[in-house]
Parts: C-alpha cells; sequence; structure tokens
C-alpha cells in the first residue's frame, strides 16, 4: 500500500470517530517509520467488535452443599443445606446478576450453563429462595448436582456435584 492512498483512509475514519483520529496519527507516525501499517489496522478493528459477553455470574461466586457431605452415607428422607459465596439467593422471576435460585439434580448430572433447567421428577426447583429442601431417595447410591440458575431457571456456571449412599 502506497503512502498516498493511507493518507487518503485516515482522513475518512478521522471524520467519523474522535478516538480514531489518535490511532491515525499513531499509525501514520508508525507507517512513517516503516511503511507497514495493516497489522495495526485488524487489530484496532477486533478491539472495536470484540463483544462483552453476558456473565451474570460474578467472579468469585460459589454454591456449595453445607450438608451433607460427598461420599455420605445418609438415610431417606435426604436433607439437604445449601450455601452460597458472592452470589444471592432470591425466588425466581426477576434475573438479576448475581442472584437466583437452588436447584438439586438428581442423577443426571448438572445442566449446560446457559440452558433451561427442566422441571421434571429430577429437576427440583426452589423457587422460592429455598436453602434447605428433602427429598425421598431410594436406597443405593446417588449423584446430586447443586446448580443455581437465574430468576427465569437459565443454568448457571454455579454447581456442585456430590455422590450419596441412601441407606
Ligand atoms: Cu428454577
Amino acid at each position: 500500500m502506497e503512502a498516498k492512498e493511507t493518507e487518503g483512509d485516515l482522513m475518512i475514519w478521522s471524520g467519523h470517530n474522535r478516538k480514531l483520529v489518535a490511532s491515525a496519527l499513531a499509525i501514520l507516525l508508525f507507517a512513517t517509520g516503516c511503511g507497514d501499517d495493516d497489522s495495526d489496522d485488524d487489530a484496532m478493528d477486533e478491539g472495536n467488535q470484540a463483544a462483552e459477553p453476558k456473565d451474570m455470574t460474578p467472579s468469585g461466586a460459589k454454591v456449595f452443599f453445607l450438608t451433607p457431605s460427598d461420599g455420605a452415607t445418609v438415610s431417606s428422607p435426604v436433607q439437604f443445606t445449601m450455601g452460597t459465596e458472592n452470589f444471592t439467593i432470591e425466588p425466581s422471576g426477576p434475573v438479576n446478576m448475581g442472584a437466583g435460585h437452588f436447584h438439586l439434580l438428581v442423577d443426571t448430572g448438572c445442566v449446560t450453563p446457559g440452558e433451561t433447567i427442566p422441571s421434571n421428577p429430577g429437576h427440583h426447583h426452589y423457587g422460592g429462595g429455598q436453602q434447605e429442601a428433602e427429598l425421598e431417595l431410594s436406597a443405593g447410591e446417588h449423584t446430586v448436582c447443586l446448580q443455581a440458575g437465574d430468576g427465569v431457571h437459565t443454568a448457571l456456571d454455579l454447581t456442585e456435584e456430590i455422590r450419596l449412599i441412601v441407606k
């Protein structure tokens, strides 16, 4: 690319965006130095287009079982108590950043974040904002995933899965 053309392009840009003026000047200076401004151009475009991912989970947020512990032998009905760190438990309805309600998913694994947590016998919603639950489980081994969902039951990347042996 000839220096003349480059200058023309930059003049047009500067009319659109004041931020680009500074960049254009930088590129001009750079171009004067070595004549290669293409790579700078591309990098700037990518930066402008990168969309912020919509993340409803604050960093450092956690959900966990207070009881029972992983691998515990328990009797049915099983009492669960659930806790959080940097995450607020609230009733379902509104979708608020860093808030949602608990789900217990029995023998189905956790739900992929972003998908809606179904309502069926293996997926228990605590949409009232409950932090305690009681489940009847058959004798034998079970896996229970504790997963937070947002106000409209979208699975969040906040889970803890434990294995239980029911007597
Ligand atoms: Cu739910």
